[in-house]
């Protein structure tokens, strides 16, 4: 009976070690932030105005108006080696839209050189219609044995009507 208060016993703390180790690995790291307070050091500058009067971090926003459905690359990076398998790399935003017919989310390229591209998409986390402020991610795990070269950041609007973009981030976390 002592014995099988130990074993159980044992299991509950190595239990416990690993999902706090779970908890400590999950946390991310930013990579990158575009606070976009202007539209310098952007791919298509001229796809977007740059307004001062409503924003989510109180300095200003991008609003991209949408005649038909369009894709605008905003940025693009190499991130530092420390990237590497297995990491999960989180594209992250701050999103809002007026008479928008349709949806708007955020779209990630991976770059592997020679191994390809990738593309994560957040089609489950998307604004539409008339929407506040909101917090929009789309997610991608570098797989075993690739190196990721550059990383592709874009926004996608899938319909017609005005979107905001703000706060900006790439995010970096362990699986
Ligand atoms: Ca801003």
């Amino acid at each position: 009976m002592r014995r099988v208060a130990t074993i159980f016993l044992i299991v509950l703390l190595v239990t416990t070690v690993l999902a706090c180790q779970g908890g400590h690995m999950n946390e991310s790291v930013e990579i990158a932030h575009f606070p976009l307070d202007n539209t310098q050091d952007m791919l298509m500058p001229e796809a977007a105005s740059f307004v001062s009067a409503d924003s989510s971090d109180g300095n200003g926003a991008l609003l991209f108006e949408a005649q038909l459905p369009k894709t605008v690359e905003l940025f693009e990076l190499k991130p530092e080696p420390t990237v590497r398998e297995k990491t999960i790399l989180v594209y992250q935003a701050k999103m809002k839209s007026s008479g928008l017919k349709g949806t708007a989310y955020l779209e990630m390229w991976c770059d592997f050189g020679s191994k390809g591209e990738y593309v994560a998409r957040g089609q489950n986390d998307v604004v539409g219609g008339d929407s506040d402020w909101k917090t929009v991610q789309t997610h991608y795990t570098i797989p075993q044995g690739k190196v990721l070269g550059r990383v592709k950041l874009n926004l996608v609007i899938n319909g017609q009507g005005n979107v905001w973009l703000d706060d900006l981030r790439l995010l970096k976390s362990k699986q």
